[in-house]
C-alpha cells in the first residue's frame, strides 16, 4: 500500500480557489491518484486576531487543511518577507528588494505555526511535500516537532548564483532550513548547481559519492524535476467550445492580420516593457509589417499592494498609449493590452490562434505559458514561439526561437523572423517542441519527484 501524501502550499486548490492553475490540478492529481490525502496551506482569509487552529474539511478524496493569517503576518509574511525580499533576488533584482528584519520574523513565525499545525497532521509512514519560497523553513519546524518521516520541497521559481543568494542577510537560516528535507527538487540544472555550489561553497556541505550533500548534520538529495503540463488537456480546451468562441471574437476585432500573443500574470520578472518596446521597435524597423499584425498582451495584475507592480502598471500603459498613438492608424490599434485574466479555455483558444507567441521574461523558474501555447497549436499550421534564453523553459525548448529579453533589437528581429517564418520550418521547430512537452508532463514531474523520495524511505 503507498504512503498517505500530505501537501503544502500557501494557496491549494480548495473548492471555491479563485485561482485553480496548471499546478493546482498537477497536486490534486497527484492526491486522488493515491487515493487520497491532505492538502495543506493558508485559507486565502486574513483575520483581525491570530487564529490557532486549522479548518479540516473533505473534497472527494482529499482532505483539506486551511490556516489563516493574522493581518499582520499577510503583511510580513506574505506581501514583506516572501514577495519584497525572497521573489525579488531569486529572480535577480537585488535592487528591488526589502530586507526588513520585521518581516522576516513575521515569515518565520508563519513557518513555525504551519509546520507544527502540519506535523499535528501527520503519521510516521506519511510522505510530506511541501511546495515554494513561501516555505522554506516549514521542514525544519515540522523535524523539530519531532516528526521524523519522509519530506521533500519543490521550489517553482529559480535559484540564484550563490553570489546573490547571499544578499539576503538570513541566506543561511533558509539553507538551514532547506537541509531538514530529504530531497530538494529545482525546475533547473542551472538551480540545481546554484543551490549545490551554495552549500558547498558557503555551508562547508561536502559531496558524497552517491551525489547526496552531507551538511548541517544532515544528508540532502538535490535534483532537477522540472515542471511540465498536461498537453492532452490543452489542445483539447484550444478547440472547445469556449476556446473557438475565445479565438473568434478576437479574431472579428483584429480582422485578418497576424497575431502577436503574450500571457503574464503582471509582474516585473515578465520583461513586460521589454517586449512592448520590442514590437514597437518592429513596426518602427519594417515598415512593411504595419497594419499586418496586432499584438495581444493579456496581464492580471497580481500583488497589487506591492509598488513595484504599481509603477510597472504606470510604465505599460504609458509604453502600450505611445506605440499605439505612434503607429496607429483609423483602422489599426498595433498593441492591445488587457489587464485582466481570462478563463484557461479561453487563453488555449487564443494561443492557438495566434502566429507568434512572446514568453520573454527577464528570468522564469520555468514559464508554463510556453508549453502551454506548443500544446494548443494546430499541428498544420502551427505558431511560432519566442521565447527568452531566461526561462527555465529554455533548457527544455531549444526549438524555440530563444531571445535575449534585455536586446530589444534583436527581439524585433525575432518577431519579425516569426511572422515570416515559412511553414515548414514552423512545422519542424513545433514538433520538436511538442515532443518534448509531451514527454516531461505534469505526470512525469510529479511521479519522478515522488518515486526519488520514496526511494529514501
Ligand atoms: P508563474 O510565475 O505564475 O508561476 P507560469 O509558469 O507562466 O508563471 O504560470 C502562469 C499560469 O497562469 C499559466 O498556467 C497561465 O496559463 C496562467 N495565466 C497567466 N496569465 C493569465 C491570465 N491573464 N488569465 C488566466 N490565466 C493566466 C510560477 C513560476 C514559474 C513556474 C510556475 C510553476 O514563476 O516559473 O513555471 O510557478 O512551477
Amino acid at each position: 500500500m503507498s504512503r498517505r501524501l500530505i501537501i503544502a502550499s500557501n494557496r491549494t486548490a480548495a473548492p471555491g480557489e479563485p485561482r485553480a492553475g496548471g499546478l493546482a490540478v498537477a497536486l490534486s492529481d497527484a492526491l486522488n491518484e493515491r487515493g487520497g490525502g491532505v492538502w495543506f496551506g493558508w485559507s486565502g482569509e486574513v483575520v483581525e486576531r491570530e487564529t490557532r487552529g486549522v479548518r479540516l474539511f473533505a473534497d472527494g478524496a482529499i482532505d483539506f487543511a486551511l490556516a489563516d493569517l493574522t493581518q499582520a503576518e499577510h503583511d510580513g509574511f506574505y506581501l514583506g518577507y516572501s514577495n519584497r525580499a525572497l521573489w525579488p533576488v531569486f529572480h535577480y533584482r537585488t535592487d528591488l528588494a526589502h530586507f526588513d528584519e520585521e518581516d522576516f520574523a513575521a515569515y518565520e513565525t508563519v513557518n513555525r505555526r504551519f509546520g507544527r499545525l502540519l506535523a499535528q497532521l501527520t503519521r510516521p509512514e506519511d510522505v510530506v511535500w511541501i511546495h515554494d519560497y513561501h516555505f522554506m523553513l516549514m521542514g525544519a519546524e515540522m523535524r523539530a516537532s519531532g516528526w521524523d518521516g519522509l519530506m521533500g520541497f519543490f521550489l517553482h521559481i529559480p535559484f540564484p548564483a550563490p553570489e546573490v543568494f547571499t544578499a539576503l542577510p538570513q541566506h543561511q537560516r533558509l539553507a538551514r532550513g532547506l537541509a531538514a528535507f530529504d530531497l530538494v527538487g529545482f525546475q533547473t540544472d542551472r538551480d540545481t548547481a546554484n543551490f549545490r555550489r551554495y552549500l558547498l561553497e558557503h555551508c562547508g556541505g561536502v559531496q558524497r559519492e552517491d551525489g547526496t550533500i552531507r551538511v548541517f548534520d544532515r544528508v540532502l538529495r538535490a535534483e532537477t524535476f522540472s515542471i511540465g503540463i498536461d498537453p492532452e488537456d490543452f489542445a483539447r480546451l484550444a478547440v472547445s467550445p469556449e476556446g473557438r468562441s475565445a479565438a473568434e471574437r478576437l479574431g472579428r476585432m483584429i480582422e485578418n492580420r497576424a497575431l502577436v500573443f503574450g500571457v503574464d500574470r503582471m509582474d516585473y520578472s515578465k520583461g513586460l516593457p521589454q517586449r512592448m518596446a520590442a514590437f514597437g521597435r518592429m513596426l518602427d524597423e519594417s515598415p512593411g509589417m504595419r497594419g499586418t499584425v496586432s499584438f495581444l498582451q493579456i496581464a492580471p495584475p497580481s500583488r497589487e499592494s506591492v509598488d513595484a507592480y504599481q509603477a510597472l502598471r504606470a510604465e505599460l500603459d504609458g509604453l502600450a498609449g505611445r506605440i499605439n498613438a505612434d503607429h496607429g492608424d483609423l483602422d489599426w490599434v498595433p498593441i492591445r493590452y488587457l489587464a485582466r485574466g481570462y478563463p484557461r479555455e479561453a487563453l488555449a483558444g487564443l494561443y492557438r490562434i495566434a502566429r507568434v507567441a512572446l514568453v520573454t521574461p527577464l528570468y522564469d523558474g520555468m514559464n508554463l505559458v510556453a508549453k502551454e501555447f506548443v500544446a494548443a497549436q494546430d499541428p498544420e499550421d502551427p505558431g511560432v514561439l519566442i521565447l527568452s534564453g531566461f526561462a527555465g523553459a529554455a533548457e527544455q525548448m531549444p526549438d524555440a526561437l530563444l531571445v535575449n529579453p534585455h536586446d530589444i533589437a534583436g527581439m524585433a528581429d525575432a518577431i519579425e523572423r516569426g511572422l515570416l517564418m515559412p511553414i515548414d520550418e514552423r512545422k519542424e521547430r513545433w514538433n520538436a517542441l511538442i515532443t518534448g512537452v509531451r514527454e516531461k508532463d505534469i505526470a512525469w514531474w510529479r511521479v519522478s519527484f515522488l518515486k526519488a523520495l520514496e526511494e529514501r524511505a
